[in-house]
């Protein structure tokens, strides 16, 4: 405490709170000149804000303006920071020591915190088609909500005035990908959590050296984040303001402004915010795509190294994929990333991806010594948990983990009553934990121009007629399995159910842009001289008429792995069929599984399959209309085709 009282400054006197009084009402991308001038000479030049670039002191001196934080910390991101910001949530009651594991700590949030929230998150553009296809204008949405300019002021001028009265606001300079690569972005985040800056203290590389960074090229995305609190309601150890909660982004002004909720996607702003919707909109401006992908590298027996970029949704196993313990001997896998991947063609013609973040934001339940042995071993040091169960021995527990020990505290506090059937942990409780403790981690992971990409996989939950694994025979072909993705909904948002979802791309909650735009730049990829990636629709989460899964998943994915690899080398070990290029019959390695219908993971039931192209059209029709590329009715219509000859 003494430490972060030692770092912080007093910015606000009482003359300069009653200065900026009319600022308030200005949006945080404004830079009225009455709003300059009321803080000039207000916010004086500090040690450390003297330290940053004029750019990002006028961000700080506008938010500060706007917000009117009692102290504010600029983040220098070492350990005795961290250690003090550690103290001071304790103190506050954020987070507890989990003593049975080295440098461990529990967050337990208001129950009314705990998911992103995707019905109030939005993007802000003068013209509502820059955002939502032509066939929504007006209505609801399920590929992206759309917010006006002067409703996305009046949503910050309705929430931010003095919302950080008696706070701290910390400033976070941080990069999305290693410092100093071409392919990474900085952004600065101004927060009043102390468990974001945490966070993002994992999640980000941040603090001294992106200050430093910023000086050679001053640009970056402006972040700002409160946590809210309903005016005169006591501070509790996770102040939220849940009726009130609004994830604001508005690319054209590199700006994302959240308000009222403290958890991850929508507080750690460098993930979903920045690194998914504005890096959408920044990569189609400038030539590359930025993707709901992990990143992994597969060495095969013969030694020869691939690298593989996955879209899944939320919650279908990325993880899991990106830290593989392949069944297969002789493979060998290594992780870039789990959840996010920057990829551009580099002059060669190659695609290269980065992992933009520092770490892993994972979902815990269904996490074991058999999922995936690899979280198991990054996991229990260094790490935040949030909303899982606690031992009475300091340690953690969520459902799918094992047995459930005696005498849990579930993840509001209470002691768990397994007969209650509520879980112990939340269902998207997590772990926020440094990709470099993976023991599987990549030497290459951090690399500043990125790795190889020689195949791309798309897939989602799909418990009825999806075969294992689809090639698409083209590139347009695999655009059109990724822009008719659809998988069961997960707990990673506030969707109700397992209802089967579209999910363009894993991106549906993601996109910057309208959908149809993002569709014409993923068809416009193909260019003399680039080698394109092969692209693959896989499912591991086919079920029988009885309900169990047709397909044991997690290491056994290698033989899967192992079959697009041999395809990437142009093995002829495929089938022509309607959806595409199936494996030829014996063409996986399925040896020592044991018995396995795989005539029923493989087969195109026609029923289903003329179903599903009424339901891709009527999803066509109904959320993209004429933004749609005409590429994709074609595919459509080939489809249809298809399986009306079968
Ligand atoms: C995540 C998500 O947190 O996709 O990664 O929701
Ligand atoms: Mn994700």
């Amino acid at each position: 405490m003494r430490f972060l009282k030692m770092l912080h400054f007093k910015t606000v006197p009482e003359d300069y709170v009653k200065k900026t009084a009319q600022c308030a009402q200005v949006a945080l991308s404004c830079s009225r000149a009455a709003h300059q001038a009321a803080l000039r000479g207000v916010v004086k030049p500090t040690p450390q804000l003297a330290t940053l670039t004029p750019k990002v002191r006028a961000f700080v001196e506008r938010s500060v303006a706007l917000c009117e934080p009692e102290h504010v910390h600029v983040c220098d991101g070492s350990e005795a920071e961290a250690s003090a910001l550690l103290q001071l949530m304790q103190q506050q009651g954020t987070l507890r020591q989990l003593p049975k594991y080295e440098n461990c700590w529990l967050a337990r949030t208001d129950p009314a915190d705990v998911a992103r929230v995707e019905s109030r998150t939005f993007i802000c553009s003068e013209k509502e088609r820059d955002v939502v296809p032509v066939a929504r204008a007006g209505q609801k949405s399920a590929l992206g909500n759309y917010i006006a300019p002067l409703d996305y002021d009046k949503a910050v001028a309705e929430r931010f005035p003095g919302c950080m009265r008696g706070r701290t606001m910390y400033v976070i300079p941080f990069s999305m990908g290693p410092v100093g690569s071409p392919l990474s972005k900085i952004g600065v985040e101004v927060t009043d959590s102390p468990y974001v800056v945490y966070s993002m203290r994992t999640m980000t590389r941040m603090g001294a050296s992106v200050v430093d960074a910023l000086r050679k090229d001053e640009h970056f995305v402006r972040c700002l984040h409160a946590v809210g609190r309903p005016a005169g309601a006591a501070t509790p150890g996770w102040p939220c303001d849940p009726p009130r909660t609004i994830i604001l982004h508005r690319p054209a002004d590199n700006e994302i402004i959240s308000y009222g909720s403290g958890y991850g996607g929508n507080s750690l702003l460098g993930k979903k915010c920045f690194a998914l919707r504005l890096g959408s909109v920044l990569a189609r401006r400038e030539g590359w795509l930025a993707e709901h992908m992990l990143i992994v590298g597969i060495t095969d027996p013969k030694g020869r190294k691939r690298y593989i970029a996955a879209a899944f949704p939320s919650a279908c196993g990325k993880t899991n994929l990106a830290m593989m313990t392949p069944s297969l001997p002789g493979y060998k896998v290594e992780c870039v990333g789990d959840d996010i991947a920057w990829m551009k063609f580099d002059d060669k013609g190659v695609l290269r991806a980065i992992n933009p973040e520092n770490g892993f934001f994972g979902v815990a339940p269904g996490t074991s010594e058999a999922t995936n042995p690899i979280a198991m071993a990054s996991v229990f040091r260094n790490t935040v948990f949030t909303n899982v169960a606690e031992t009475a021995d300091g340690g953690v527990w969520w459902e799918g983990m094992g047995d459930a020990p005696q005498a849990l505290i579930d993840w509001k506090g209470q002691p768990w009553d397994p007969s209650k059937k509520t879980p112990a942990a939340h269902p998207n409780s997590r772990f926020c934990t440094p990709a470099d403790q993976c023991p599987i981690i990549d030497g290459d992971w951090e690399s500043a121009e990125g790795v190889p990409i020689s195949a791309i996989l798309l897939g989602g939950r799909r418990p009825a007629g999806v075969p294992l694994v689809v090639e698409a025979r083209d590139w347009n072909h695999g655009v059109f399995m990724g822009a008719t993705m659809r998988s069961e909904a997960t707990a990673a948002a506030e969707h109700a159910g397992k209802v089967v979802m579209h999910d363009p791309f894993a991106m549906r909650p993601f996109f910057g842009y309208n959908f149809g735009e993002y569709v014409r730049h993923w068809l416009a990829m193909p260019r003399a001289g680039r080698q394109l990636p092969k692209v693959f629709h896989v499912n591991w989460f086919r079920k029988d008429q009885q309900g169990k899964f047709l397909w044991p998943g997690f290491g056994d994915n290698a033989r899967v792995l192992d079959w697009v690899l041999r395809r990437c080398d142009g093995e002829p070990c495929h089938q022509d069929t309607p959806l595409g290029l199936l494996p030829a019959p014996g063409a996986l390695n399925t040896e020592g599984l044991g018995p396995l219908n795989m005539e029923e993971l493989f087969s195109i039931p026609r029923d289903f399959w003329m179903q599903e192209a009424d339901c891709i059209e009527k999803y066509f029709t109904e959320e993209v209309g004429e933004d749609l590329p005409q590429e994709m009715w074609e595919e459509l219509s080939k489809l249809r085709n298809n399986i009306q000859q079968s």
